[in-house]
């Protein structure tokens, strides 16, 4: 039983590496917080969520057009409640919005900061109690501070990040984040509330033998990405192949299993959906500068995750994401056969 006094708390964290930001004058450090209290009460209210009768539909479609699960409902309301609560954000960008929310009130519109954010990502899962998520970016405003954020705010390439994280609600609670200066990972300890510091300096295993895509896919694949396939499930010693093939349909548990255990995700563009699902604000960009931070490398198969310039809010791309050397073969199966 590790001493209370040995714990660091993420509180204490944060603001041990406040001086890293010296401009952002305590800023971040209650942005960080604010989303850490809104995701310790979805947590509650998802580990509740097969006691009370919060499952099921809200009878409403979200801006994807997917039915609308009531926790989808209730995640997206508290984070946007602690975020504008909280004063230092001006605007957020959700999954469960078409438009921006920009807070309008004299304390928001001197925010510095936006955010785009997945409140609860994954959430068709939530039935079959599988790991969920929340996944997060913040950004600098563009626009100049007194009056509610913009578009254009948002509208930012992933390397603008000032941080990025997410939570992952599971076997149990962790948040892992980076503000540019490495990866570290807090779990929750649900006995007092606290998230305490678990996984510090998180780094991708060099190589994985892991590859995570939804291979019911398969027939709307191009070329490259079937012939990577099929290398990953080559006989090769040398290599450790075959690789293990592990999909939960829940990017955060995917990319966080594999962040750990060393793994490629995939999830590319088909015939069906030619630029991919998933999202570039608020599940691409979090997760390419979380791996980038722990020396893994996230791409379209062709562009830097990061360096793609946003069009709209929603728009997707396709994304694969892992320890370097796994991401950089795929590119090259890519760019073999698919020309
Ligand atoms: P598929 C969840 O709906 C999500 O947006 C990601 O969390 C997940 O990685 C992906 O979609 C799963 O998509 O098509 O394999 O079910």
């Amino acid at each position: 039983m590790v001493s209370r006094f040995k714990i660091k708390t993420l509180t204490e964290f944060i603001i041990e590496r406040q001086y890293e930001y010296p401009h952002a004058k305590g800023a971040l450090t209650r942005l960080l917080n604010d989303i850490a209290t809104a995701a310790k009460i979805v947590n509650r209210e998802i580990n509740a969520a097969g006691l009370v009768d919060i499952l099921g539909y809200k009878g409403k479609k979200n801006i994807q057009g997917e039915a609308q699960k009531k926790l989808d409902v209730f995640a997206n309301e508290q984070f946007i409640a602690a975020l504008k609560g909280g004063a230092e954000c001006c605007a957020i960008a959700s999954e469960e919005n078409e438009k921006i929310i920009s807070f309008e009130n004299e304390f928001s519109e001197m925010g510095k900061y936006v955010i785009a954010i997945d409140p609860l990502d994954g959430s068709s899962n939530i039935e079959a109690n599988v790991s969920i998520g929340t996944i997060f970016s913040i950004y600098r405003r563009k626009t100049e501070v007194g009056e509610g954020g913009k578009v254009i705010d948002l509208l930012q390439p992933g390397v603008n990040q000032v941080a990025a994280g997410y939570v992952i609600y599971g076997s149990s609670t962790m948040l892992v984040y980076t503000t540019g200066k490495g990866v570290n990972g807090f779990t929750l300890d649900p006995s007092v509330g606290i998230f305490c510091l678990s996984h510090p300096k998180m780094m991708f295993p060099d190589k994985g033998i892991i590859y995570s895509i939804n291979e019911g896919n398969y027939i709307y694949f191009d070329e490259g990405v079937k012939q990577y396939i099929k290398y990953c499930q080559e006989d090769d010693k040398k290599t450790s192949r075959p690789y293990t093939s592990r999909y939960i349909g829940s990017l955060v548990a995917d990319f966080h299993r594999n962040l750990i255990r060393g793994g490629i995700f995939l999830y590319p563009a088909t015939s069906k959906a030619p630029s991919g699902k998933l999202r570039l604000l608020y599940e691409c960009n979090p997760v390419a500068f979380i791996a980038e931070q722990a020396g893994g490398k996230a791409s379209d198969g062709i562009t830097r995750i990061m360096e793609k310039e946003p069009e709209t809010l929603h728009q997707r791309s396709p994304l694969f994401i892992g320890p370097k050397l796994m991401v950089e073969k795929t590119e090259e199966f890519l760019k073999k056969y698919n020309n």
